[in-house]
C-alpha cells in the first residue's frame, strides 16, 4: 500500500520460476541471496533462482542479533570470518545499500580463570594471525561500557574481557534486502513462498532439479542454504548431515536514548547485549537445548538470560522488554559450518553456521558461489568440507561460538 501511496518501485522482482536454471539454491537468507549475487557478479552466471519457502530474509538473517567478529581460534574459522569482515567493511558501497555496519567493538566478559586463559589463547592466536583482540583489565573494560559493573562483590564478577574494536553489528534485514536488489538487478530470479519438497536426480545419482510447491524446476547444479532445515533438505538428496537444530532466542527492550556503545558478551552466564540505532536494547541467550524446528523456545532460558544482564548491568533492571523471538540453529558437532561438496554430483551444501553465521554472511556467500562455479571449494574454506566428519580433521571453535549450547 506504501508502494502505491508513494510511488515507489519494487525492489526487487517477484517473477514466475522457468523451467530450469543454471543454478537453483536453495533459501534465501542472506547467505543464499549472497552466493546468486556473487554467482552473477563475479562468474557471470545470471540464469539463477534462489527458492524460498517463506519471504526473503524471514529466516535466521531477519532473527539473528547482528554480531560480528572473526575473533575465532583456528585458521580455517580465521580465513572465512576474517575474509567476511573485510567485506563487510565495503558492503554497503558494494551493495549500494546501506547495511549500518557499525565497527562498534565486541567485548567478550571473562569471569574466572578458565575464561581468562581460553580469551588469551585466542587473542594471541588472533594477533599472530594479524586480526586484532586485545586483552583488558576490568577496569579497562567499564571505560569502554561505563555501565559494566565491576565490583568484586557482583554476582557475576569479571576479571577482565578480551575486545575486538573491529567488531560490531550490521542492520541484519538490510543485508537480505540489499543482496536481493542487487541479485535481481543482475537476472537473478527470487521465488518467494516456495517450498522445495524433493530433490530429483537421473540415473548416475546426479541432480535434476527440485520438486517444490509450486512443481518441477530443473537445474544442473543445486546448493542448499537452508539453515535451520538444512539436515531436512539434505534428506531429500539422500544425504545425512551431522546436524542438530536447535532453538536460539533474542528480545529487544523499549527503546533508550544512547547509554551502550559496544557489544558485550558474557558466555559464561549466557547473555549477551548491544544497542540497536532505534534505541532498543538487543539481547540474546543460549541455545534452548532441545531439538526442535518451533521459532519460540523456553521461557526459562530468557528469563536467565534477563537475569544475569541485570546483574552485570543493574542500570537496566527497570527496563521493559518489547518483543521476543526464536530461530532455529543448525549446529555441528564442533561447531564449526560446512561449506563444500556432497557425495551426490551438482549437490553443493552450506550449513552448519548455527548461531554464529550472520556476521559470515558476505565471506559465506561469496565462497559458496566460488564452489558452486567450479565445483570446487575456494581455498579458504576447503576445511569446511563435509568429510571432516569421517577424517576426524575437526575444527573446534566451542569457546569462539560465544554462544552458550
Ligand atoms: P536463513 O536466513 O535462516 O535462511 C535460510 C532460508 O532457507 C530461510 O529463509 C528458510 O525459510 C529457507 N528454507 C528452509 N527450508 C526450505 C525449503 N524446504 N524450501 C525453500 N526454502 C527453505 N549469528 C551471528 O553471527 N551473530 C549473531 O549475533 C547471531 N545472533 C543470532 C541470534 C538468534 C536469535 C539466532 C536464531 C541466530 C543468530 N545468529 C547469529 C546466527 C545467524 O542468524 C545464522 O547463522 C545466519 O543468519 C544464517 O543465515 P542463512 O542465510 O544461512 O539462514
Ligand atoms: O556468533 O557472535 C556470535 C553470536 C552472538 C550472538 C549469537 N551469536
Amino acid at each position: 500500500a506504501m508502494r502505491a501511496h508513494k510511488g515507489w518501485e519494487a525492489q526487487w522482482t517477484s517473477p514466475e520460476p522457468r523451467s530450469s536454471y543454471d543454478v537453483i539454491i536453495v533459501g534465501a537468507g542472506g547467505h543464499g541471496l549472497g552466493a546468486a549475487y556473487y554467482l552473477a557478479k563475479e562468474h557471470g552466471i545470471t540464469n539463477v533462482a534462489v527458492i524460498e519457502k517463506g519471504w526473503l530474509g524471514g529466516g535466521n538473517t531477519g532473527r539473528n542479533t547482528t554480531i560480528i567478529r572473526s575473533n575465532y581460534l583456528y585458521e580455517e574459522s580465521m580465513d572465512i570470518y576474517e575474509h567476511s569482515l573485510k567485506l563487510w567493511e565495503g558492503l554497503s558501497q558494494e551493495l549500494n545499500y546501506n547495511v549500518m555496519y557499525s565497527p562498534r567493538g565486541v567485548m567478550m566478559l571473562s569471569h574466572n580463570i578458565h575464561d581468562q586463559q581460553s580469551f588469551k589463547r585466542h587473542i594471541n592466536a588472533n594477533r599472530l594471525y594479524g586480526i586484532d583482540n586485545e586483552w583488558l583489565t576490568p577496569e579497562q573494560a567499564k571505560a569502554f561500557v561505563p555501565v559494566l559493573d565491576i565490583s568484586k562483590t557482583a554476582r557475576y564478577a569479571i576479571n577482565g574481557a578480551a575486545l575486538q574494536r573491529r567488531g560490531g553489528t550490521a542492520r541484519h534485514d538490510a543485508v537480505a534486502w540489499g543482496y536481493a536488489r542487487a541479485a535481481a538487478d543482475r537476472g537473478v530470479h527470487i521465488i518467494q513462498n516456495c517450498e522445495v519438497t524433493g530433490i530429483r536426480r537421473g540415473p548416475g545419482g546426479e541432480v535434476q532439479g527440485v520438486e517444490t510447491s509450486k512443481g518441477f524446476i530443473g537445474a544442473n547444479k543445486i546448493g542448499v542454504s537452508a539453515a535451520g532445515h538444512s539436515s531436512v533438505v539434505m534428506e531429500m538428496a539422500g544425504v545425512r548431515v551431522p546436524l542438530h537444530s536447535n532453538p536460539l532466542q533474542a528480545l529487544v527492550s523499549e527503546p533508550l536514548k544512547p547509554i551502550f556503545p559496544c557489544v558485550v558478551m558474557s558466555n559464561t552466564v549466557h547473555a549477551y547485549i548491544s544497542q540497536s540505532d532505534k534505541g532498543e536494547l538487543v539481547i540474546g541467550a543460549g541455545t534452548d537445548q532441545y531439538n526442535s524446528y518451533s521459532q519460540t523456545g523456553g521461557l526459562q532460558i530468557i528469563t536467565h538470560t534477563l537475569d544475569a544482564i541485570c546483574e552485570l548491568f543493574p542500570i537496566f533492571r527497570r527496563v521493559k522488554m518489547m518483543r521476543q523471538w526464536g530461530g532455529i540453529t543448525d549446529n555441528t558437532p564442533d561447531r564449526s559450518p560446512i561449506q563444500g561438496v556432497t557425495p551426490v554430483p551438482g549437490l553443493f551444501v552450506n550449513c552448519g553456521w548455527g548461531t554464529g553465521g550472520f556476521k559470515a554472511t558476505p565471506g559465506s556467500a561469496n565462497l559458496f558461489a566460488h564452489l558452486i562455479a567450479k565445483g570446487e571449494p575456494h581455498k579458504l574454506a576447503s576445511g569446511l568440507n563435509l568429510d571432516r566428519f569421517r577424517t576426524g580433521r575437526l575444527i573446534d571453535e566451542a569457546a569462539a561460538a560465544a554462544v552458550a549450547h
